[in-house]
């Protein structure tokens, strides 16, 4: 008789063990979701338009410490690729040659920087230490023209062909967005980030 009522027990033990493992993985994949953070994604618009690909979205000021990258910006039938770069503060970037002539490396903004000539695939490389954006020039060829935008934190992202951009892994917070341009303004937006979510901004650049 004790047997036959372990028996019928067996499925309400069952069914409460598995109860308890949904609760138990739900708890984890949401702590999970926040922890990876959230999106802010949207869209820019520029007057003129003409302006548009020279614009770079970021989050203002992100408490953190950010692990150095190495990203690079080459220089390609006298035009630096990309024409835009977004780093982190502490981030180094490598400049190579890929071109059969020499090139030049200067920047006259913020902690300022010259790497010298470089010959064909040769490579040299510059850590910034600052936030804010530099102008980079080649003093060999005045028509080549870059930006590299460095942020306070990875939380940036250079603008596509449409003006579309999307920023991931935000830790949840309340942050202003802002827009860097080489010629245009827009007022900053607030905006709030909740884990595992995607919060959408969009701006419109004038002069
Ligand atoms: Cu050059």
């Amino acid at each position: 008789m004790r047997n036959a009522a372990v028996w019928r027990q067996a499925p309400a033990i069952v069914a409460v063990r598995a109860a308890v493992l949904a609760v138990l993985t739900l708890l984890v994949c949401s702590g999970l979701a926040l922890a990876a953070g959230g999106t802010v994604t949207g869209k820019v618009d520029a007057t003129p338009a003409k302006f548009l690909e020279e614009t770079v979205v970021y989050l203002k000021e992100v408490p953190g410490t950010y692990a150095p990258k190495t990203i690079g910006l080459d220089q390609k039938a006298k035009t630096f690729l990309p024409h835009v770069l977004a780093v982190t503060a502490g981030d180094t970037v490598t400049f190579l040659n890929h071109d059969t002539i020499a090139h030049n490396v200067y920047s006259p903004d913020n902690e300022t920087y010259n790497l010298g000539n470089f010959k064909p695939e040769e490579a040299r490389t510059y850590t910034y230490k600052t936030a804010g954006v530099y102008t980079q020039l080649c003093s060999l060829h005045p028509e080549m023209l870059a930006f590299v935008f460095v942020g306070q934190n990875p939380y940036s992202a250079v603008v596509d062909k449409e003006g579309h951009f999307t920023i991931k892994d935000v830790p949840a917070g309340s942050y202003t967005v802002a827009v860097w341009n080489s010629h245009l303004k827009t007022a900053d937006k607030k905006v709030a980030v909740v884990g595992g979510q995607t919060a959408e901004v969009s701006f419109s650049l004038h002069r």
